[in-house]
């Protein structure tokens, strides 16, 4: 079941003013209107839980549904140091142990993920981050466990998405 999320039809829209950013905002022309639309980039982690329970294809399904672009992705073993530094913005809060424990405690994908308002959109999708408090069709809602084991990670702003983009890609893997 798809979250009910739809994109505006890119049809009669031209690309322009292309920057490149690795999470670069890619502006669409149209030319009988004079509307534009932004195409912007998040980065996105299917975390150990989704590996585990072979549901990332399930996962990217949802993600490919909602009209988000899979433009990179790579299967990784997180190490330590790299989960520090990705959720160092939490070391102070208490499930900070945990929360670096599970993300190295198996396999995770890393993707870019690129789409219409993406990292709003890709928020909306995965839901809320306590699974029991998720939208109904959401990631979360659809397949995560508990707070902690929560299935998918998502940037939470335009900024955050470039950080973490260009901590785990190159944009010679980004392929649009
Ligand atoms: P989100 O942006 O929805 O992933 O949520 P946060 O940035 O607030 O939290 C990052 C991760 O920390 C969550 F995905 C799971 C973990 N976490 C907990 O384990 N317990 C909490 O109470 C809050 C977050």
């Amino acid at each position: 079941m798809a979250p009910a999320i739809s994109l505006p039809r890119k049809r009669n829209f031209r690309a322009c003013d292309a920057r490149v950013s690795p999470a670069r905002t890619r502006r669409l022309f149209h030319r009988q209107t004079g509307q534009t639309m932004a195409t912007e980039r998040t980065f996105s982690i299917l975390k150990p839980d989704a590996t585990r329970r072979n549901l990332t294809g399930a996962v990217n399904a949802v993600i490919e549904e909602a009209g988000l672009r899979i433009v990179a992705q790579r299967r990784i073993r997180m190490t330590k140091e790299q989960a520090e530094k990705f959720y160092e913005v939490h070391k102070e809060r208490p499930f900070f142990g945990e929360l670096v424990s599970f993300m190295t405690s198996g396999p995770v994908v890393v993707q870019v993920l690129e789409g219409e308002n993406a990292v709003a959109k890709y928020r909306e999708v995965m839901g809320a981050t306590n699974p029991a408090q998720a939208a109904e069709g959401t990631i979360r809602k659809r397949f995560a466990e508990s707070v902690g084991e929560n299935t998918v990670h998502g940037s939470d702003s335009a900024e955050n998405a470039n950080l973490e983009i260009a901590q785990f890609f190159q944009d010679s893997d980004i392929a649009a």
